[in-house]
């Protein structure tokens, strides 16, 4: 069957194929021989269960096999031979060369990449469950191999804990506490000492005693809690339980002062949106700056640890500021005690400011300049060097790494978006989108930057390993190659136990549902529902809705190609459901051509425009281009709640998406795209709907039914509000961070990892391949 199957997409003329065209294929096959439910189909649909990709030479298929979640087989089946056979990768990826550049290209000797034999002996998740759970794996594997030799076990625990320092002072442990039996004895005496006194007596009171015995400031805020924490110490000590060593070392107030990178943007906090580029990673990144600064405080204060935490965001200087705050060198960050965005510019050769922006596809040429400025000023701003570095996005990352190799830092990268997986054969054919996007910088500082960061934060499990049925946007970098440039025969494994799947969450200060009439301010709500249902259209709006009264279908998004608010417009055209229960309400960063510089904007913003045309909308849009601030744009969600609407979320691809949650947290129902984090967030009928948005019948059905069906529409508003308090929260989020960075700080420190050959293989393809690259680069654009 396997074979007729090959025969099959022979015959459609197309000689390569993604995962939805194998999938369709295959479903249309099988139903063309009535083998859909049989044992032999299902044992078909199994073999190319999740399969990424397929190409046809000849009589030939060759595939990307999925047996497992994670798991990469590279096959061919030929006519003549009875097996699949498995190939190498290597053969595989030339096999796909010659697809593009043909076969005498492709049969030369290139730049092979594999990152493997690195991480040989790195602990490996092969459980599909627990993929993107890292720390749990990670630890379980590592003290178990410790607790084989309990004493280098606790000799290497104790130097930690004795070398643990806050602003120049010890904490934790001292010398006196010289070997590891010292160290149980003397928890033991102090442990019994302290029993005598009352739970509640204050650390400060017994602070003396403590150091006596070898313990510093650290280990809880009240007697009780001492007592409490140095069980847990004696318990770990003694004992092989890695859940309580996690537990241990998360709750240790190792980290002051964290540094986080965002270079690219247009990264401010107000009227900043506008750029492609500013979406969902500026809110974060603040709202994380935020969570990090109280979580560590509240960790000092928990510890008895007498420190002020500072955090600070590290983002480029854009002289022409266009009226933000993007051209200031130091900004504190609302809400925070000690928070601040700090900005280097970028430099050409000859040391110029660059005073515009770029779009964070052309800034690859200047990372390193701002790498080097960037240090100094993150030294002097921080009187010395951090305790954590957060890279964010690929540009981000990439000068986390370099930062966090000058200065030894433990190097913590958050993902955001990898554009690989967003842009359909942007690896395959970059040669032609090299101009526009630079992706063969972008998708080597992913390698470099994600390979060498000491652990990796995702948002999602669609990020990390995917489903059964569809490859995780880390596993996307796997096997690929860019012909041409190199072939990359493992890239990024997301099985390795150093991906992490800590989601962020809404602030709880302004997403807040909408029946907390309280928290409301009427001349707020009075305003925007003046601004996008009522007023008439002007330069920044679109649209008079002839019955402003009925539910809106919301969406609130940047005009990129992939969140296809394009496609959302077609489908409620298309739906006479839609037209005549409920209006359409867009909100962008722009609705006029004109105003923007960048080709996917321009081209999605006139599709739009054509739509509205095509459909004939005028009476049942509006369309209004929009820079809210928080305040607002928790609002509009509230208003749209207020109006038994429903928040449309259809893009192709969506890496997390924060408005999901968002507009979940202030009680709007949602309708949210299959492909990515948003199916995560929603559960399937429970908290909204997950929908195909090609299909675009099921979509408009499932907006359909949320607007008409009142008991669908309660249940989703208040399931919403609560999934997002259990599941989606910052407070969580900076705990969660927090704590691993404690434990691979800990596996750092010990030099588990021996990351001196992978450190010396980051660098090299740094120079060889990277900056020669972002040269050439700055030549052909100087
Ligand atoms: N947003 C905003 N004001 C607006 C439109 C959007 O503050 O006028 C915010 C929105 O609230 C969300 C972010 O932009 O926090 C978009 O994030 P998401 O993850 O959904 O998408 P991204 O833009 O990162 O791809
Ligand atoms: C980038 C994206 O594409 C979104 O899906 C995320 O929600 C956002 O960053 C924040 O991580």
């Amino acid at each position: 069957l396997i074979k007729q199957f090959a025969a099959f997409l022979k015959s459609t003329g197309e000689t390569f194929f993604l995962a939805d065209q194998i999938q369709r294929g295959l479903g249309e096959f099988l139903a063309s021989l009535n083998k859909v439910d049989t044992a032999a189909g299902r044992a078909v649909r199994r073999t190319f269960r999740g399969c990424p990709e397929m190409l046809i030479e000849g009589d030939t298929l060759f595939a990307v096999l999925r047996p497992r979640m994670g798991h990469k087989r590279c096959v061919r089946i030929s006519p003549e031979s009875e097996h699949i056979e498995e190939i190498g990768r290597g053969e595989y990826l030339q096999v796909k060369d010659s697809y593009v550049q043909g076969h005498e290209l492709a049969g030369k000797r290139g730049l092979v990449i594999d990152f493997s034999p690195y991480f040989r002996d790195f602990p490996k998740i092969n459980e599909p469950s627990e993929m993107g759970e890292g720390i749990s794996f990670l630890n379980r594997h590592l003290s178990a191999q410790m607790y084989q030799n309990p004493d280098v076990f606790g000799r290497a625990l104790l130097r930690y804990l004795r070398d643990r320092e806050l602003d120049g002072r010890p904490i934790l442990a001292n010398r006196h506490l010289s070997d590891p039996e010292t160290l149980l004895g003397e928890q033991a005496a102090v442990r019994s000492w302290l029993g005598d006194l009352p739970p509640d007596t204050p650390y400060t009171e017994v602070e003396h005693e403590l150091r006596v015995h070898g313990f510093e400031a650290g280990w809880g805020r009240t007697v009780g809690q001492i007592r409490e924490q140095l069980r847990l110490l004696a318990q770990v000590l003694e004992s092989s339980d890695p859940a309580r060593f996690e537990r241990l070392l998360g709750r240790l107030p190792v980290i002051r002062t964290v540094l986080m990178v965002s270079p690219h943007g247009w990264f401010a906090q107000d009227d900043v949106l506008g750029k492609p580029d500013t979406g969902g990673q500026v809110t974060y990144v603040l709202d994380q700056a935020r969570a990090l600064e109280s979580s560590m405080r509240h960790l000092f204060y928990e510890s008895g640890v007498d420190a002020q935490p500072k955090v600070v965001v590290l983002t480029r200087l854009i002289p022409d500021a266009e009226g933000t705050t993007c051209n200031l060198p130091r900004e504190q960050i609302h809400g925070t005690e000690d928070g601040w965005i700090i900005r280097a510019p970028f430099r050409n050769d000859s040391g110029d400011v660059i005073p515009h922006w770029i779009s964070r596809f052309q800034i690859w040429p200047y990372l390193e300049q701002f790498a080097e400025d960037a240090r100094n000023l993150v030294v002097t701003e921080l009187l010395g060097r951090p305790d954590l570095i957060v890279g964010h996005y690929s540009d981000g990352n990439l000068v986390a790494h370099r930062l966090a190799e000058d200065l030894d830092v433990t190097h913590c990268a958050c993902v955001h978006a990898l554009e690989k997986t967003k842009y359909i054969l942007s690896d395959m054919h970059w040669g032609e989108m090299e101009h526009d996007y630079r992706f063969s910088m972008q998708f080597t500082a992913d390698l470099l930057a994600y390979n060498s960061a000491d652990f990796i934060v995702s948002s999602s499990y669609r990020e990390v390993g995917g489903t059964e049925s569809e490859q995780g946007m880390i596993e996307a970098y796997d096997v690929y190659s860019m012909p041409g440039l190199y072939r990359v025969q493992s890239g990024l494994d997301p099985r390795l136990a150093r991906h992490n799947i800590v989601p962020p969450g809404a602030s709880e200060e302004h997403f807040f549902p909408n029946t907390d009439s309280e928290r409301r301010v009427e001349g707020v709500t009075e305003a925007l529902t003046r601004r996008f249902f009522q007023a008439e259209p002007t330069e920044m709006s679109l649209g008079h809705l002839e019955d402003p009264d009925r539910p809106p279908i919301f969406a609130m998004a940047r005009m990129d190609k992939i969140k296809n608010l394009s496609g959302l417009v077609e489908l409620f055209g298309r739906s006479p459901g839609l037209r005549e229960h409920a209006n359409l309400l867009l909100v962008s960063s722009v609705i006029d051509a004109s105003a923007s510089h960048d080709q996917e904007e321009i081209a999605e913003v006139n599709r739009v425009h054509e739509l509205i045309g095509e459909h004939n909308l005028e009476g049942h849009i509006r369309w209004c281009a929009a820079r809210l601030d928080k305040v607002e744009t928790g609002e509009i969600y509230r208003i749209a709640a207020d109006r038994r609407g429903v928040f449309a979320q259809p893009a192709f691809m969506e890496t997390f998406g924060l408005t999901v949650v968002e507009a979940m947290a202030c009680g709007l129902p949602v309708v949210v795209t299959c492909f990515g984090g948003p199916s995560e967030i929603v559960i399937d009928d429970d908290c909204g709907y997950v929908r195909n948005p090609n299909d675009q019948t099921a979509f408009a059905g499932a907006l359909e039914a949320v607007v008409t069906d009142q008991e669908v529409w309660n249940r989703f508003s208040q399931a919403g509000i609560r999934r997002v308090q259990e599941a989606f929260t910052w407070g969580r989020h900076a705990t969660k961070l927090l704590e691993l960075t404690n434990v691979y700080t800990y596996w750092n420190y010990i030099d588990v990892m021996n990351r001196q050959a992978l450190d010396r293989y980051v660098h090299t393809l740094y120079h060889i391949l990277y900056r020669p690259r972002t040269r050439a680069m700055l030549e052909e654009t100087t």
